[in-house]
């Protein structure tokens, strides 16, 4: 069992899910069901799921992207390892960075705090220039800040969406 940290109130974090294998609606939405079912946690709020061109390595296929809210109890490193079992439970593979994945969840914001320790970066360290996690975080939660950077919705106005389309349908730029 993951060690918990304790005694300290519940503290509002996002997180991004990304997949781009094996069904990649479903991985998502499993993702989002994981979330919820993480001990000391709720699941607050779920974007819209978006298609996304892939960023960084492009031979690899299109991406679904979403972001939840969540309130928590799990300290940083805790939440990180509850994240990287659920990816495992998923089949994900490290093959080389940026590399195809069923699934991957990333803590971009922690409350307020920023985190810089072996493998576990907080605010997420490329966010800024990610429509495809500055879009959804701006869906669910406009106002969130993302500390020494801003509210998601300022961000996410500048952010270039080129290619990025709603799951419903519906074309974000
Ligand atoms: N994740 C990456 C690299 N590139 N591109 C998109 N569209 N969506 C992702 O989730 C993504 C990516 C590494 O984590
Ligand atoms: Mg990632
Ligand atoms: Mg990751």
């Amino acid at each position: 069992m993951t060690p918990l940290s304790e005694n300290h109130s519940p503290i509002t974090a996002f997180i991004a899910l990304g997949s781009n294998l094996e069904d990649p609606v479903a991985q998502v939405r499993a993702g989002l069901g994981a979330l919820a079912a993480l001990p000391q946690t709720r699941l607050i709020a779920a974007s819209s799921l978006y298609r996304n061109p892939p960023a960084g390595y492009r031979d690899q296929p299109d991406f679904v992207n979403a972001v939840a809210q969540i309130e928590t109890r799990l300290a940083p490193r805790a939440l990180l390892d509850a994240l990287l079992a659920i990816e495992r439970a998923h089949g994900r593979l490290r093959d080389f960075p940026n590399a195809p994945r069923t699934l991957d969840l990333d803590i971009l914001i922690y409350g307020e705090q920023a985190v810089c320790e072996n493998g576990l970066t907080i605010p997420h360290p490329r966010m800024l220039e990610r429509a495809f996690v500055l879009v959804p975080l701006a869906e669910i939660a406009p106002a969130a800040v993302v500390p020494g950077a801003g509210t998601a919705a300022r961000l996410a106005a500048k952010v270039d969406a080129t290619g990025m389309v709603k799951l419903s349908g519906e074309r974000v730029t």
